[in-house]
This record gives C-alpha cells, structure tokens and sequence, in this order.
C-alpha cells in the first residue's frame, strides 16, 4: 500500500464548471483550488512521495479528479471507459504520460468505470456499483486481474456518487467507512473503523508515506484513527468538495 510516486493535474481555468450533482451554495474559488491542490502536492512531498503534476488541460473541466479515469495496480495501468459524456477524454489524455511507467491496458464497451469506484483491499478490488460503474465493468475487470477478488459493492441508493467516497482502504485488513451506507455484509473479513457522526466525508481519504490525509474539518474522526495508532495528516479540499471530489480523486498512485 505504500507508493512512491503521485500523479496529479492541476486545476484548470474551466474546473469552476466541473460536473456536479448539484451546484454548491457558494462557486468554486479557481484561485482558492489552485493553492489548496499545491498544498496537497506539498504535504505529500514532505511525506516523502514524488510528484508528478499535470498542466492543467483547460478543455477537461473535471481532468483535476485523476482517481478517475485509470486504475493502476503494480506494473499496469488500464485505462476506464466514464459514463460521463463531459470527462471522455480524460483517459486518453493520461495515456502517453502512464505508458512511461506502466503497461497500459483499456476497458473495451460496454463496461463502464470510473477510478473512484474502485477500492484495492489487497487481495480484494471492492468494485461499486453506480451512476458511473456497471456490472460489465466488473466482470472486464476479473478477468484483467485474475489474482485478485472483484467484489461489487452496491453504492446505488447510498447517496454517494463513488464507493471511494464513503470508503477507504487502511491497510492491515482495515476499512475506513461512513457509518450505514453500505449493506453490512458488503466488507465481509475486514475490520471497519466507522467515521464519526456527521463526519461521513472523512471516509475519503489518502494513505500515503505512512500517514492518513484526511480532508480537514472531521476532528472526531481523526482522533478515532489516531487512538488507533495512525499517523494523521490533513488538508482542506473545500473547493473540491464542491466539484463533488474527495481527497482521493485528486491523486492517482503509480
Ligand atoms: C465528477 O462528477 O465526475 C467530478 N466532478 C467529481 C469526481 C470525483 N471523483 C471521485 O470521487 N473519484
């Protein structure tokens, strides 16, 4: 689970019209995003990962949210088909820049995916089931990666756009998750380490360099997970959170 290496883009002139479920109550702050992305970019430095940031690509208004378009696991990277006519091209866009460092390979229709519903637990990949992920996704996937378990996760209903979004994976067999939103035998044989009440978007984080970045603002959370024994690092994402991000959409891990 430890990486040495961090993909990111940065934010674009456009991102302020990224896709959103609903607009925000106050717009997204362009100038606010960019510093709040190169905060994020030195935390992650100063926890020993090299970055690798991205000019910003001004015709993909969502193209910040890395997570979404690749998943990378080992000496591959397979590029994912989004159910969202506005991000297609992302992948495309990453391709030249993953193929120096991973084996590239393609979800092929009708599977459809996005990075953020994919939840590598070790030997298992937690695959949600959503607006942007679907069955065929899951099956393309199991046969991509025989060595591990696909398992779908039902995130339809939860009030989530992605799976990431109420879940991170720990280590040691350990789930970080948001309390009630998934069926309780979803993540049956690991260990879950609830969110605290109204905290549920500390569920998004980032294991990285030893530490948990949660997005900031979920105190009881943090002291959950450092009574626990972790490491805890922060960062305040709020002008991501608008563009319906988390923590994790902004980095892909190679
Ligand atoms: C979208 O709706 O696709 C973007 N505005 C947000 C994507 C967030 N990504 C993620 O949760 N992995």
């Amino acid at each position: 689970m430890q990486h040495r290496t961090v993909l990111m883009r940065e934010p674009g002139a456009s991102y302020p019209e990224a896709t959103v479920r609903e607009r925000a109550s106050s717009p997204i702050d362009l100038a606010c995003a960019r510093a709040q992305h190169l905060e994020l970019r030195g935390l992650l430095e100063r926890l020993g990962l090299e970055t690798v940031v991205l000019p910003a690509a001004d015709e993909l208004p969502d193209s910040v949210f890395v997570e979404d378009p690749a998943l990378v696991r080992g000496d591959r990277a397979i590029l994912l088909r989004t159910a969202t006519p506005a991000r297609r091209g992302e992948a495309e866009a990453l391709a030249p820049v993953l193929e120096r460092y991973k084996r590239v390979e393609r979800l092929e229709a009708p599977a459809c995916a996005d990075g953020g519903d994919l939840l590598d637990a070790g030997k298992v990949l937690f695959a949600g089931l959503s607006e942007r992920t679907n069955r065929a996704a899951c099956e393309q996937l199991q046969e991509l990666l025989p060595e591990l378990r696909v398992l779908p996760v039902e995130v339809r209903g939860t009030g989530l756009l992605h799976l990431k979004s109420g879940a991170t994976y720990l280590g040691r067999d350990t789930l970080l998750v948001a309390p009630g939103r998934f069926d309780s035998e979803a993540f049956r044989g690991y260990t879950l380490l609830e969110t605290a009440p109204a905290e549920d978007a500390a569920a998004n984080a980032v294991v990285a360099g030893g530490a948990v970045i949660l997005p900031a603002g979920h105190p009881r959370t943090e002291v959950r997970l450092r009574e626990r024994g972790f490491r805890v690092e922060t960062a305040d994402i709020s002008e991501f959170a608008k563009g319906d991000g988390g923590l994790s959409c902004l980095c892909l891990f190679l």
